[in-house]
């Protein structure tokens, strides 16, 4: 075994073993989740502060402000979120009062609602999103 190098793919960037690509873009949850997968990642899921810190510096550095933003959390089965990696939903950062899932059907969570804070918000309601993938 030689050297080898772990590099994001072109475009994405790195953070602590894991690559980000933030899309500006207006997709459905789902439509983003299937763009994040044909790229090889998923909607980003957010698994502690400095994970959380990161996305919210990344957006606004990219995105040039705070944008709401689709990430990877839903809850198919109501108040029992889920990223849609697969890994454990453990860390959250919810706006006061959120989840409140509105009217019945808000079941996908997208960030920078109210500043940076997270909300649950109907899936067919368009937004950027932001992809990860592990390295
Ligand atoms: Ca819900
Ligand atoms: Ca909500």
């Amino acid at each position: 075994q030689g050297l080898f190098c772990n590099i994001c793919p072109l475009g994405w960037t790195w953070f602590q073993d894991r690559c980000y690509l933030f899309v500006d873009a207006e997709l459905d949850w789902a439509e983003a989740e299937q763009y994040c997968i044909s790229h090889g990642g998923n909607l980003a899921s957010i698994h502690c502060q400095e994970e959380y810190a990161f996305i919210r510096n990344f957006i606004f550095h990219v995105a040039g402000n705070s944008r709401r933003t689709w990430v990877g959390g839903y809850d198919g089965i109501e108040k029992r979120w889920l990223w849609s990696d697969g890994s454990s939903f453990e860390f959250a950062h919810w706006h006061n009062n959120q989840p409140d899932n509105s009217g019945g059907n808000q079941h996908c969570l997208e960030r920078n609602y109210g500043g940076d804070d997270w909300n649950d918000m109907l899936c067919t309601n368009t937004r950027p999103f932001i992809c990860s993938q592990d390295l």
